[in-house]
């Protein structure tokens, strides 16, 4: 027998060296569209909602499938408008919509071909609401994004089965690259009949996250049919190669009261992080915790703050309306965009280390100091630039101010402040 000639021998212990992902520039011109305009409509809707208990309920009332299949037959959202859902993310200032096309219960909220289990073929209402969705964010000029679940309580081929959806009576075998085959082609479906897709925002993948996942061919199928589309995961970990954003869940970027991100290292990609309005992200009848306006604004502007966008949710009704209490807060918020839109759009993190008092943004020419819970008179800022002017943002009326070496004393007039955040406006000196 002839000896293996080297060049085989190698082949045989060296893996192939994963590929190193390059963001076209398109991609990375969209991930500069996304830092610049900062604030996201996020929204949980699905079969779930029929039983107003969160996008959990087949878990945690450990639903078997068979019942489960129920619900859709329930399911007729004859009140969803498309205009209505994106004029309303307008007038709260927003830019772009994050909708759930699946979430772990794997029921498709548009029409896929690749399986039964979706809201045209199940359900009373036959109609596909994202393609509807997709033409109105492209006529009113909102971006849209799609939230896709990796896990699935449904499908018969996501085994081995993970941590969660034990009790939904999946069959105890299946075959996982036919889920994952699956699943491509359900995304393929997404980027080839929805228009230009902003990003894909999945999640599950924290499931069984030991499985090998073929991120990397999902990856890239979405970058080689939309070049343009950022991938983000919602993994709660560093980045992993071939994202283009990173996701932080109800927390800021560094920060872990949720319980989230205690593996979630800040990498450098841009980053956003996303909150509810009550508690639950889908439609919840029970869950009157509602945040007021203002810990939003607070929220937007300290995301801002830590150089990060804020996605805020909204779970839809299973009629398809979004319930009073959000569109209030909404239309509160986009009151104060309206008057303070310049300290956040187009900016970054601002120079000054973002502390309890507030935060700072910065763009080219101008700091914003976001004064969120501050009440006396004087506020001291370090780690500025040399500044030529302070003013208040919505009156524009001047703000007296003391410089220092390295930083500068500003006297906050009691008069004007806004109950909200109070932004003050320094003028970089060229
Ligand atoms: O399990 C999901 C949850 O339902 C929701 O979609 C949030 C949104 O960030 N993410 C998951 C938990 O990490």
């Amino acid at each position: 027998m002839r000896p293996p000639r080297l060049a085989s021998l190698l082949l045989a212990v060296i893996p192939l060296a994963a590929q190193t992902y390059k963001p076209s520039e398109s991609n990375l011109k969209m991930r500069q569209w996304f830092q610049d305009n900062k604030f996201g409509m996020f929204i949980h809707w699905g079969v779930y909602s029929v039983l107003g208990d969160g996008e959990w309920v087949m878990n945690q009332r450990k639903i078997p499938i068979a019942e489960y299949e129920k619900l859709p037959a329930r399911f007729n959202p004859t009140e969803f408008n498309a205009a209505e859902w994106v004029s309303l993310a307008k007038a709260a200032g927003m830019k772009y919509i994050t909708i759930t096309s699946k979430h772990h219960d794997g029921f498709a909220m548009w029409a896929t071909k690749q399986s039964k289990w979706n809201i045209v073929d199940r359900t009373p209402y036959k109609k596909d609401p994202l393609k509807m969705l997709a033409e109105e964010c492209r006529k009113q000029g909102i971006k849209l994004f799609f939230y896709h679940s990796h896990l699935d309580w449904h499908h018969p081929d996501y085994f081995p089965l993970g941590s969660t959806g034990l009790t939904a009576g999946r069959p105890p075998s299946g075959d996982f690259n036919r889920y994952l085959d699956y699943m491509d082609a359900q995304l393929k479906e997404l980027l080839t009949g929805y228009g230009e897709i902003g990003g894909v925002w999945f999640d599950g993948w924290w499931d069984k996250p030991s499985a090998n996942w073929r991120l990397e061919k999902t990856y890239n199928l979405i970058h080689s049919l939309q070049p343009a589309t950022l991938v983000g995961n919602n993994h709660h970990r560093k980045p992993f190669e071939g994202e283009d954003f990173q996701m932080f869940e109800k927390d800021l970027p560094g920060q872990n009261t949720a319980g989230f991100n205690k593996d979630s290292e800040i990498g450098k990609l841009p980053l956003e992080s996303c909150d509810t309005i009550n508690k639950a992200w889908g439609y919840n009848a029970k869950d009157k915790q509602f945040k007021s306006a203002k810990d939003l604004i607070h929220f937007l502007a300290r995301a801002a703050g830590h150089n990060s966008n804020f996605l805020l949710n909204v779970g839809p009704t299973p009629e398809g309306r979004i319930q009073p209490e959000f569109v209030e807060r909404l239309r509160a918020i986009g009151g104060w965009m309206s008057k303070n839109g310049e300290s956040l759009y187009g900016t970054r993190g601002g120079p000054t280390q973002p502390d309890s008092w507030g935060v700072t943004t910065q763009n080219s020419g101008k700091i914003f100091v976001h004064v969120l819970d501050w009440h006396s008179d004087l506020l001291a800022l370090s780690k500025l630039p040399n500044v030529k002017s302070a003013k208040m943002l919505a009156s524009g009326a001047a703000v007296e101010m003391s410089k220092l070496t390295g930083g500068l004393v500003l006297r906050i007039p009691q008069a004007g402040r806004d109950p909200n955040d109070t932004v003050i406006v320094l003028e970089k000196a060229q």
